[in-house]
């Protein structure tokens, strides 16, 4: 018999989608699966890096044009509305803002939404302290069930996407999710979208390779949350974490290289699947955007430009649209 192998259980997610991924020639996996609790951690402290500009970028943004910001984004007539934060992370950003509706009594409840559920306690256990009077109404989930419980929420609602997370987005997966998240738009909600914007090649490429090494942990991180989850036996000291930026098509990309030809077997999926030296798995886009760029994309999916946020330096953008 064999109803409790576990070949007869049904795959998780993270199981199916690695199957899918190492079976591709070239072989790669969502950075999605990067979040559990320690890579969240690990995300926190890239967050603080010298060489991590756009947390920076984005929160002088905030600090500057707080008030503006929250104005663009409340609805007209200042009735009730929902905040909804798709990758809500710990909220360092997010707080600003938070700060700047409860100092104009605006009558709203915070709904961050994010896949880390250790991410989400944190934040909810610091919103409680920092900020009482706070509705919060917290969901732990990815971005895909998060787009249908926003279609199905009634009422006003104003929907935070920032840390430019929509660079993550192959650009075709980026139309499609934007296009998602435009349907359940009234014409009177908002959109924030925080944009890294391109610069010099050298800050950009510094940022995914920094010299303290946490990115490079937070990659390999994704090896060990396998082993861990899949049982898998990956050999984290034959692997490195390799990352380049391309100026023409705006996209930092993150790889796991396999310094040695290798197997790795996978108990969870039954397979062994084959290294050779110096292959590599791809993890990550990071795009880097043009102002210009962004206007093409809003129309693109059917979305207009309300206002226009930049740092002093103009590293990043925080964008304000509307259906
Ligand atoms: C959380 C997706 C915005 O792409 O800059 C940081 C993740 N990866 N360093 C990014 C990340 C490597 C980050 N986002």
């Amino acid at each position: 018999m064999s109803s409790s192998s576990t070949l007869s259980r049904p795959l998780s997610a993270l199981a199916q989608h690695v199957a899918t991924g190492l079976r591709q020639t070239p072989k790669a996996l969502s950075s999605m699966y990067f979040y559990d609790d320690a890579g969240s951690r690990l995300f926190q402290q890239i967050m603080a890096l010298p060489e991590y500009y756009p947390t920076r970028a984005e929160f002088a943004i905030f600090e500057e044009h707080g008030a503006a910001i929250a104005a663009a984004l409340r609805p007209a007539g200042n009735g009730p509305f929902a905040l909804v934060e798709l990758g809500a992370g710990d909220g360092s950003k997010t707080k600003v803002l938070l700060r700047e509706f409860l100092r104009a009594d605006a009558d709203f409840t915070y709904a961050p939404v994010d896949i880390s559920a250790g991410a989400m306690t944190g934040l909810v256990d610091g919103l409680k302290q920092e900020m009482p009077g706070l509705r919060v109404a917290p969901v732990v989930s990815d971005y895909a069930t998060a787009l249908r419980q926003l279609g199905s929420r009634p009422g006003s609602k104003g929907v935070l996407f920032l840390g430019s997370n929509i660079g993550n987005f192959a650009p075709a997966d980026r139309l499609s999710f934007l296009r998602q998240l435009a349907a359940p738009l009234a014409p009177a909600d908002r959109l924030l979208i925080g944009f890294d914007l391109q610069k010099d090649p050298r800050r950009i490429r510094a940022a995914y390779d920094d010299s303290q090494g946490v990115t490079a942990a937070f990659n390999l991180n994704l090896l060990t949350r396998l082993n861990r989850e899949l049982d898998a036996d990956f050999d984290l000291a034959s692997w490195q974490h390799f990352t380049d930026y391309n100026p023409l098509s705006g996209a930092v990309r993150s790889y796991l290289v396999s310094t040695r030809a290798q197997q790795v077997r996978i108990p969870a999926l039954d397979e062994t699947f084959q290294f050779t030296a110096w292959e590599v798995i791809h993890t990550e886009n990071s795009y880097k955007f043009t102002l210009p760029q962004i206007e093409e994309l809003a129309a693109q999916v059917g979305l207009r430009v309300v206002d226009t946020f930049t740092d002093a330096d103009a590293d990043f953008a925080d964008v304000v649209m509307a259906a």
